[in-house]
C-alpha cells in the first residue's frame, strides 16, 4: 500500500467528472487499499479519487469512533438510489480545502448502491456522518466540494485563504 499527495484547491483535476470504472478488478482494488492508507495518514473520514489526482469513480469512508475498530468501506460507481426528506446540518471539512469549516444542509438519510472491493454489486443505507461522508465523496466524483454549497463570498474568504497557506508552506 501506499501514501499518496492529497491535491489542494484551486486544482483543476478537483472540478472536473471522475469516470465509471468498468470493474472492480485488482488494479482498482489496489488503488482502494491506497486510498485507505492515504486518508488514514491524513486523519480523514473519506477520500475520492479526484483528490489524488485519479479520475475514477471510487470512494472510500470510515466513520468508526475514536477506540472502536477501524471500519473502512470501498466504493466504486456509488450510485444514490434513495434520499430522505429529512435534512440534516453537518459542519464539513475537506483535505482538498485545508483547516476550513463550514455547515452544509443535506438529506438526513441516503441509500447507495455500489461495487464493493470484490467486484460485487451491494446496496447500503447510512444516516448520520456516514451519510455525510458519502454525500461529500460522491460530489467530489462530480467535480463539486463542499465550498460550493456556500455563498460566493464565503467560498471566496475560505479559498483565498487555502491558497495563502499553501504559499507560506511552499
Ligand atoms: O475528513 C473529512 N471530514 C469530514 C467532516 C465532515 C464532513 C465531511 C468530511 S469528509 C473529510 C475528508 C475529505 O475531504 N473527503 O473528501
Ligand atoms: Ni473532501
Amino acid at each position: 500500500m501506499a501514501v499518496l499527495e492529497i491535491l489542494v484547491a484551486p486544482h483543476p483535476v478537483l472540478k472536473q467528472k471522475a469516470k465509471p470504472v468498468d470493474k472492480v478488478d485488482a488494479r482498482v482494488a489496489k488503488l482502494m487499499d491506497d486510498m485507505v492508507e492515504t486518508m488514514y495518514a491524513a486523519q480523514g473520514i473519506g477520500l475520492a479519487a479526484p483528490q489524488i489526482g485519479v479520475l475514477e469513480r471510487v470512494i472510500v469512508v470510515d466513520v468508526h469512533e475514536k477506540g472502536e475498530a477501524p471500519n473502512p468501506i470501498r466504493l466504486a460507481n456509488p450510485e444514490i438510489v434513495w434520499t430522505s426528506d429529512e435534512k440534516s446540518v453537518c459542519e464539513e471539512g475537506c483535505l482538498s480545502v485545508p483547516e476550513q469549516y463550514a455547515e452544509v444542509t443535506r438529506p438526513k438519510a441516503i441509500r447507495v448502491r455500489y461495487l464493493d472491493e470484490k467486484n460485487e454489486v451491494r446496496e447500503m443505507d447510512a444516516d448520520g456522518m456516514l451519510a455525510t461522508c458519502i454525500q461529500h465523496e460522491i460530489d467530489h466524483l462530480n467535480g463539486v466540494l463542499f465550498v460550493d454549497y456556500l455563498s460566493s463570498l464565503k467560498r471566496g474568504i475560505i479559498l483565498r485563504k487555502v491558497q495563502k497557506m499553501q504559499r507560506q508552506n511552499a
